[in-house]
């Protein structure tokens, strides 16, 4: 599965903080990296290996190309609730990943719900409804509802195996 959105999103601080690593001193996804992780979904333990990809314009090849060479199984796209901008930009990374995986399921995240919003919740969920993306707002920094979207990520893959 894929991650992706905007620079400083917190991307990388949410798989951190999902493997207890802290979220300071950060420094930004240079390309792609890989991390694996695993969760329980109902009954059973699902792996998931995550590509963590740069949102930085200046990669886009590099994405595109990726892309096209990793059949995902879907994936996140994150946003920054106290950035409209990457809430904005959430359309490029849609058509994106739309046509690297078509059909496949996609989960919206508004990441940085401890700090103060600029975001609001319904316009957000106004968003996720309009392209049937289930959608979840997230903290790197409290771990709110980090393991319940990688839930329900597992559960509507299983359910389409
Ligand atoms: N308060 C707060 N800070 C966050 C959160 N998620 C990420 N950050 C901070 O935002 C900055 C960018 O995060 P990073 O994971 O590097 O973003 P990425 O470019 O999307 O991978 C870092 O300084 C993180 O510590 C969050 O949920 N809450
Ligand atoms: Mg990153």
């Amino acid at each position: 599965m894929f991650i992706f959105g905007d620079p400083f999103v917190g991307k990388t601080a949410i798989l951190r903080a999902l493997q207890g690593l802290n979220i300071e001193e950060l420094f930004g996804t240079m390309g792609v990296d890989l991390c694996t992780l695993t969760f329980l979904v109902g009954d059973e333990e699902v792996m998931f290996n995550i590509w963590d990809l740069s949102g930085n314009r200046k990669f886009h090849d590099l994405n595109l190309l990726f892309f096209k060479k990793h059949p995902f199984d879907g994936g996140f796209l994150v946003f920054d609730l106290t950035s409209r901008r990457s809430f904005t930009n959430i359309s490029y990374f849609m058509e994106l990943a739309k046509k690297a995986s078509p059909g496949r399921p996609v989960i919206l995240l508004g990441n940085k719900r401890d700090l103060e919003r600029v975001v609001s919740k319904e316009e957000a969920l106004s968003f996720a409804q309009e392209h049937d993306f289930p959608y979840f707002e997230t903290s790197a920094a409290t771990k709110e509802n980090l393991t319940e979207a990688f839930v329900t990520f597992g559960k509507i893959l299983l359910e389409k195996q």
